[in-house]
């Protein structure tokens, strides 16, 4: 499985940072940050809100471009060992800099120059997408949105929208997705992960993104199902976080092969994969054990990913080649 060449296109940067990294800076810059691992050292948290505010406080010793810099790397690192060959990942601009276009922009570069090293170095290729955060309201989501389209190009492809899905309304968001839309920036957006088909359904008809972040609550009303499928809207798929979180009790309880048979185009990712205890080797491994996937599977879900990533289309071309003639 670990052979598999791979494409991931829902990874928050953050979210990706093993814990001995976040526990190495915290010391580093003298910053207690004990309350947030458990004794085996992984990250600890009761249900999703407060996962949230453990994310908010691992990421809090990430102060710099430069550790921006050393996260990227070992975060692709990771994901190559694990045969990503491609990947897109969520940045905030909320956690970097603050949402000032200036210092986004020395973020950025130092992100950039890092996926450019490890490109060069584990043969994985990095776009990034900036998240504005939901349950930090729509106000604060129109700096971020702006910084998205201030540093839109062949590198930052993307504009969504992650965190509590619970908190506001998708259509008060409406100002920073046309804002991101308008520069250029390709769109998704988290729903259906806590907030049922409708949330996705409002998602769809306030924001038009062509991708949801997750979406697996609409097997909940299959005529949301049946026009995912026939509008192509691809879901950013991550079993195991849904099983870690609670939102399934279970991989067999998971809909994505459901979703599949009903024709919706689904892609596989980690979403935090420290957080989760998962990589995409484990994530397959755990499909192949559930579903039976095997090659064709495999092959089907990575042309699904590849299709629907944000980069350009020689990036795809190049990728494709790396996934062979399994596609
Ligand atoms: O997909 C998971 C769970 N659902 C919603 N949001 C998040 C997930 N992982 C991280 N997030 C959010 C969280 O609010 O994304 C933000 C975090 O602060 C980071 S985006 C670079
Ligand atoms: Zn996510």
């Amino acid at each position: 499985m670990r052979e598999i060449p791979k494409v991931e296109l829902h990874l928050h940067h953050e979210g990706a940072a093993p814990p001995a990294f976040i526990r190495g800076l915290a010391k580093e810059k003298g910053v207690d940050l004990s309350g947030i691992f458990r004794e085996d050292g992984s990250y600890a948290f009761r249900d999703f809100v407060h996962f949230l505010s453990v994310y908010e406080a691992a990421t809090s010793v990430l102060t710099s471009p430069e550790d921006y810099a050393r996260l990227t790397r070992a975060v692709l690192e990771e994901s190559a060992a694990n045969g990503v060959v491609y990947s897109e990942t969520f940045l905030s601009p909320d956690f970097c800099g603050g949402g000032d276009v200036d210092a986004w922009r020395d973020y950025l570069a130092a992100i950039r120059e890092a996926a450019e090293e490890a490109e060069r170095d584990f043969g994985i290729t990095l776009r990034g997408i900036v998240t504005c955060i939901r349950h930090f309201g729509p106000e604060a989501a129109k700096p971020i949105a702006l910084c998205a389209a201030e540093t839109v190009g062949d590198w930052l492809t993307g504009f969504g929208m992650a965190g509590d899905e619970m908190k506001g309304k998708p259509a008060d968001f409406t100002w920073a997705f046309d804002c991101a839309r308008e520069a250029g920036l390709r769109l998704t957006v988290h729903a259906g992960e806590w907030g049922g088909a409708k949330s996705v359904r409002d998602a769809l008809v306030a924001l038009r993104p062509e991708r949801i972040g997750h979406g697996v609550q609409s097997i909940d009303d299959l005529a949301l199902v049946d026009d995912l499928a026939e509008q192509g809207i691809v879901l950013e798929c991550c079993p195991g976080s849904n099983v870690a979180l609670g939102v399934y009790p279970g991989w067999s309880a998971h809909p994505i092969q459901r979703l599949r048979d009903r024709g919706v185009k689904v892609t596989v990712s980690t979403d935090d994969p420290p957080f989760f205890h998962t990589t995409m080797t484990a994530e397959y491994e755990n499909l192949a054990a559930t579903f039976g996937w095997g090659e064709e599977d495999f092959a089907e879900i990575n042309a699904n990913a590849i299709d629907a990533a944000f980069c350009d289309e020689a990036t795809k071309d190049k990728i494709r080649k790396k996934l062979g003639d399994r596609t």
